[in-house]
């Protein structure tokens, strides 16, 4: 990307500002057709067959799953893992320019590290097979000094409330919501009329191809199934700044973190 195109895409302060309001933040068109083109025709060369390691759908048990691997649609992937490490394309979009300059700015700090112990992923929703995620906070997967992480999700094609999109409540990474409003999975419960009026705030986080949706660990989102006749294809990275380390001999110390400072310096 050219000097000319780096300065377009500088986060500006009012974008700064409400990812600090909202717990998330979309930049559009950030990602080049061209890189999309590449990352789609990557990624179906990884569907068929599904090379490992795959999440499959079934393996989730949310609702609409399958309901093991050797049910009808059982063999349907959820998630290709392990995305930095399979191809030098999603290395590519991890250490993206724009992507990890936007990041320090809402990190505050160049000393960025990404994770390859969740997300850093290829997540695809397909047609009739697909499930509901829940309302739940990035944080109940991640043991780290620190709740502050920041998710990135790159949408390398349409995401709308048909197939399946994120929904997210703004602001929820600011609140503080006692342990008896989440299931025993760590799901927010949506029989609770308690969080009633929380979840009537949600709003559909609605993408184009080359879109990032940036979105703080602690944001409560969920998702919806497919009902489209088109896969849905993302692509989902997670990165945390070097002086918030994972705790030792959790799974968000498995695998080596990989730093991303000096993509930084390079832009
Ligand atoms: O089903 C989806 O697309 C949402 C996935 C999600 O929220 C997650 O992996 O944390």
């Amino acid at each position: 990307m050219g000097a000319k195109n780096m300065g377009a895409k500088k986060l500006s302060d009012i974008e700064a500002e409400q990812f600090v309001r909202d717990g998330f933040l979309i930049r559009r068109g950030l990602i080049s057709a061209d890189l999309v083109g590449q990352l789609i025709e990557r990624i179906d060369a990884s569907l068929n067959p599904a090379l490992a390691p795959v999440e499959f759908e079934a393996d989730v048990h949310y609702p609409g799953a399958p309901s093991s691997r050797w049910a009808e649609g059982g063999q349907t992937p959820r998630r290709l893992l392990h995305a930095y490490g399979r191809d030098a394309l999603f290395r590519q979009c991890a250490s993206h320019a724009v992507l990890v300059d936007t990041l320090s700015v809402l990190m505050g700090s160049t000393d960025l590290m990404l994770s390859q112990n969740h997300h850093n992923c290829v997540m695809t929703k397909h047609p009739g097979h697909s499930s509901l995620t829940s309302w739940h906070q990035d944080i109940r997967y991640w043991r780290f000094d620190r709740p502050e992480l920041v998710s990135t999700w790159m949408a390398l094609g349409t995401e709308n409330v048909d197939n399946g999109c994120l929904l997210v409540i703004p602001g929820s990474h600011r609140l503080t919501i006692e342990p008896g409003r989440f299931d025993a999975a760590l799901f927010l419960r949506t029989d609770l009329e308690q969080n009633a009026e929380l979840l009537s705030t949600a709003v559909p986080v609605e993408l184009d191809a080359g879109d990032v949706l940036f979105f703080h660990s602690r944001t409560l989102h969920a998702a919806g199934q497919n009902s489209s006749s088109s896969i849905k294809r993302s692509i989902v990275f997670t990165y945390h700044t070097g002086d918030n380390q994972p705790i030792p001999q959790t799974r968000s110390a498995v695998f080596e973190d990989i730093p991303m400072s000096a993509n930084v310096a390079n832009t």
